[in-house]
This record gives structure tokens, sequence and C-alpha cells, in this order.
């Protein structure tokens, strides 16, 4: 599924701002057709979640479903064109009406979906577009969950949410809403993968069209708007000579123009993709970026903002890579689901590496100990034929979406699943085999730090492993001595038992900022630096080690918990994005890093 953009047969029309919103308490607007208008609505932003527009702890906390609905005019000119309506993600399930008619049903929170709506739309009158939004987690979709109901003394119903991760489960129509127009013969899609030999780049081009055209051109332009590759068809390689590569220092991006044509020379449609020139690859246990190694600096992220939410933002997205360049970042990781297409749009341009991780986050037993023992869920039943279809499901949706970003390095199948069963091979075989068919990219699986390297059934298979730890946090608290040799001796065992390179996708540790203590102690900005420079000490020792991301680049939401104060305070800045203490440190390090080490 293409991104809606103009172009010279294309329109598309936003459809972001304030909707009309309604809390669905017992769950009777189905019945009632809510979805022909909703009798008794409040104002709600789109993109946002909903949880923390209102003052309302009903609100943040509800477990349900809710209604959003608008209306809107299509322009004239778009009579003659199919007409589709995109959402760029809705958590955590959604049902679609236009005009009374249910158009989509969708059943993933963090990528798009869209529905043709061609037939439903009529010039003259106001199109009604109603969205029925439920948030409720099971243990057949990702990330997984469960609600438990309780019948109250009163008849009434309590719901409560068990979630397997700490994030909130923030929800809403989180990203930006379109309408768009596509011509009868179309480009589907466009397949983009790219290769340099000297100072030739190649970009191998495959276009699906749907409809007879009678020719397909393409067209690479540089920055300066000059054509310097063309060829035709629906597969062809074309050369840029001298080519100028993509990397975090030097994001060059060309665009690839599509057009297909009739045979009298009309143009039916047209599409442009950007495309940065670049190879990665995993050899002698590091990854590669344009044939030479790069050592990854950055950050676990989240995409959670006060009062938004998980709701698309450009200016909190913008100012957050101004911050993670400023302190010497490369990379990011898309903890722990798909971000927004937006986000990956701008980390091409300003030149960030990511690993693009699935929503496969937590498939381990309730309530994960620091430490001691796991207890087994691939083979107990839990982990069920319906959650490896949605897994394999939302692998093909990720990488269909987001396979022809340069950004992109790398697929993350999953956080911190129990991957000590042998039962987990055969279900993260089959994972992996959907990623290696549909794209060349590196695959890492993360592991959280119970994980013993010995014993660990599915880092055999991938390619990257993904080690978050937390030795002299959640084990050892405050003991930063004990925490570092426990961290040396893991780092050993990992070393010696799997030929891989190793990436640190976490590290870190709750910091209040403002409190300072010393000597230091847990929670304060001293502590904070000090565990950091301990932790880098190590990797340095290490040259399986192939990068570093701080957990989590801000202090983010959480649900309510004795082991929160106000949501995750690892964050090296506030929820606000402003400094804490160890951002000068940490800059001082990566700045003066060699990027291969
Ligand atoms: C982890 C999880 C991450 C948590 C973090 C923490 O291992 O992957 O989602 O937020 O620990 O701070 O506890």
């Amino acid at each position: 599924m293409l991104y809606p953009i103009d172009t010279l047969t294309r329109s598309k029309k936003n459809l972001d701002g304030v909707w009309n919103f309604q809390v669905d308490r017992d769950g009777s607007g189905r019945s009632q057709s809510w979805y022909n208008g909703l009798p008794s609505p409040i104002q709600m932003p789109v993109p946002s979640s909903y949880n923390d527009i209102t003052t309302s702890a009903e609100l943040r906390d509800f477990i349900g479903d809710v209604w959003y609905e608008c209306r809107l005019y299509i322009p004239r000119d778009w009579k003659k064109d199919n007409v589709f309506l995109r959402f760029g993600a809705v958590a955590h399930t959604a049902e679609v009406w236009v005009n009374g008619e249910l158009v989509v049903e969708n059943r993933n929170g963090f990528l798009p979906f869209e529905a043709e709506i061609t037939n439903l739309v009529r010039q003259e009158e106001k199109l009604h577009i109603s969205v029925r939004v439920n948030n409720e987690l099971t243990w057949e979709m990702l990330p997984p969950g469960e609600i438990v109901t309780k019948t109250l003394p009163d008849g009434r119903v309590e719901k409560t949410l068990h979630q397997q991760h700490d994030f909130f489960n923030y929800v809403g129509i989180h990203r930006p809403v379109y309408l768009y127009t596509k011509p009868d013969v179309s480009i589907e899609d466009v397949v983009v993968d790219t290769e340099f030999t000297g100072d030739v780049g190649h970009v191998h081009v495959g276009v699906e069209t749907k409809g007879e055209a009678a020719s397909i051109t393409l067209t690479v332009q540089n920055r300066d708007g000059e054509v310097v590759a063309a060829g035709s068809g629906d597969h062809a390689t074309l050369d840029i000579p001298s080519v100028q590569l993509w990397s975090p220092n030097h994001p060059y991006l060309y665009l690839l123009h599509c057009k297909l044509f009739y045979e009298n020379g009309e143009l039916l449609d047209h599409y442009v993709v950007s495309v940065g020139v670049r190879t990665v690859e995993v050899k002698d246990r590091q990854v590669w970026l344009n044939g030479s190694p790069v050592y990854l600096t950055g950050f676990g992220k989240h995409e959670d903002a006060d009062v938004r939410g998980k709701g698309y933002d450009a200016v909190t997205n913008v100012r957050d890579f101004n911050l993670m360049k400023e302190c010497g970042a490369n990379s990011f990781r898309t903890s722990h689901y798909p971000y927004a297409e937006e986000i990956l749009q701008l980390a091409d341009e300003m030149g960030f590496l990511v690993i693009d991780e699935t929503s496969a986050v937590g498939l381990l037993s309730q309530g994960v100990p620091a430490t001691g023992e796991l207890e087994p869920v691939f083979s107990n039943g839990r982990i069920t034929k319906e959650l490896k279809n949605y897994h394999v499901d939302t692998v093909r949706r990720l990488i269909e979406r987001d396979r022809n970003h340069p950004c992109v390095i790398m697929w993350s199948i999953s956080n911190e699943a129990s991957t000590m069963e042998e039962e987990a091979i055969p279900y993260f075989q089959r994972i992996i085999d959907e990623v290696r068919a549909l794209d060349t990219r590196p695959i890492m699986n993360v592991n959280l730090m119970l994980i013993e390297p010995e014993r660990c059934e599915v880092s055999p298979l991938v390619d990257v492993i993904g080690l978050n730890v937390y030795f002299g946090w959640y084990s050892t608290p405050g003991d930063l001595v004990k925490g570092k040799e426990d961290l040396h001796d893991y780092l050993s065992r990992w070393e010696s038992h799997h030929q891989q390179p190793v990436m640190i996708t976490e590290y870190g540790v709750d910091t209040i900022a403002g409190l300072h203590k010393s000597p230091p102690v847990m929670f304060s900005e001293e502590f904070q630096v000090e565990f950091l420079a301990t932790y880098h000490a190590v990797f340095d020792m290490f040259s399986n080690v192939g990068g570093e991301h701080i957990w989590n680049f801000a202090d983010f939401m959480t649900k309510q918990d004795t082991v929160r104060v106000d949501g995750n305070k690892k964050g090296l800045f506030t929820r606000n994005r402003q400094p804490k203490m160890a951002v000068h440190s940490v800059r001082e390090r990566w700045k003066s890093l060699k990027v291969g080490r």
C-alpha cells in the first residue's frame, strides 16, 4: 500500500482536525446505528490518543469501544477518480463506515489500512465517516494482553487490562487520515533496492500496476532536479554515475519518478519515491553500511508525548531528531511497534539508521520477574496459531510498508520473548522465513537479560542479537560494582556462544530530572551518569558489540504501578524533551567514537 502523495495524476486531502467523539459505555453503539450519527458527541483531536485530552480518569482508563465521526465535502475535480480512505494507524481495532456502510475492519494498531469508497462518494452531499475503535488486547494479537472481567454486586461489569508491556495503552486515531485519488490504470506498488559498484549506484526497481498501460518510464532525479538515470518497464536497474551514497552524515535522497502511459502518450499515473542508495550487511560480527563497519549510537524510543499520547506530532518528532543529532546519535529502534510512516520519512531526510520493530512485545509469562526463572508460554498453549498468523501478517505488512526507506537497516522481530523454550524455534522460524522471503535486510531479535546465552533457542536463527541489560538496576539495585561484573560476565557468555554481532538495545536507569545525590544513588542524575559510563566501559571491551541504544530517549508514560513514578523515567531527556545531566557525557562519548570502533 503506497503512501498517499500529490502527483501529476493523484490528489490527497488530509482529514486531521477536530472530530466528533463518543464513549460507548455499554457497547450498544453498533446496535443503535451510531455509524449514522453520534447521539451526544464531544470534540476530539485527530490524530491523538484520546486518553489524556479530557480531565476524566474514567476516559483515560476506559476499556471498550469509542466512536469517532467527521463530515466533509469531496472536491469537485475528484469526480472522475477512484477515491480511497486511508488511516495511518488506529489502535487497536477499528471498523469504518462511510455514509452508513461498513467499508473496512482492521485489527492492527500500528499499521495503515484503507478502503476504496469511490461508489459511496456523492459529489453534492457531505461524506459521513464513522469509526468504532476498541482498545482491548488479547493473546491473539500484538502486543498481547488480556481483559479480565468481573461482575460487581450492583450488576456492573468491571474490566481490567492485563498488559505485557510497561508503556501506557494509549489508543485512538493515532496517525494522519487521508482521502486520496488513484486513476483507473494505476501504479499499485513500487519496490526499490539499491547497491553500488565503484562510484556507480544501481537502483533496482519493480513496479506493480493495475489495468492496461502501454508503457512505464522510470527516471531518477538528483537534488537539483537533473535526470541522472532512466529506464523503462516494470522491472529495471537504473545506474546512477558518480552516485552520492546515503548515510547518516550524508542523507542524500534521489527522486524516482514512475509514470504509466497510454499508447497515444497520455499520462495515466505518476508516483514518486525517495531513494537513498546504500547497502547494509552483517559480516565479521559487525554491521556494515556502504561497505564499512558502523557502530550504532542512539536510543530505544517511544511514540509518546504529554497530552497527545501516541498521536502523531511533527513538532515532537522534529525536536526529537534534532536532539538526537545534537548528542551524536546515528540510529534508533522503533521500540516496541512500527512507528508512523512520517517518522521514517524524516529519518530518511535527516539521516538516522532505523531498527524497525514489530509490535511483538512481551511474548512472556505475565509479570516478568526481574530475576529468576521465566514461566513457559510457547509450550503451555499460551502462544496460539492465531497469534503466530497475526505476527506473520504484521511482518508482511511492515515490510511492504517500509522496505523502500533507506533509513531502515534491520527488522526487529520481537522484544523480550521467552526464547529459551524449544517450542519457540518453529514459531520464530516461521516469522523469519516470512521476512527473508520479502526482503534481504538483517534480522534482529531482542532478548531480556534473563535469557541465558547458552539456552537461547532463537538467537542462532537471526543475524544480530539484541540485548536489554539492566544489571545494577533490576538486579543488585544500586550496586554498580556488581552490576559491572554481571554485565561483563553476561556479554562474555554471549560472545563465546554466538557468532553474530550483539547490539545493546536497552540499558538505562530511572532518573528524576533535578534529583541530585552525592555519592550517587538510584533515581538521581548522578547515578544515571555513572551507570551509563560504567556500561560504556564494558561495551568497549567487546569487539562483537555493534552498537548501544540507551533506554530510553525520553521519559514516557506507563500504566500506574508501584515501580513507576508518573511513568518510566529512564529517558536521557524529560518527557518535555529537555536534557538531563547525562546528556553531556553521552554526547562527548558518541561524538568521539570512531564509526567502526
Ligand atoms: C525492558 C523493556 C522496556 C521497559 C524497560 C524498563 O526490558 O523492553 O519496554 O520499558 O525494560 O524500563 O523496565
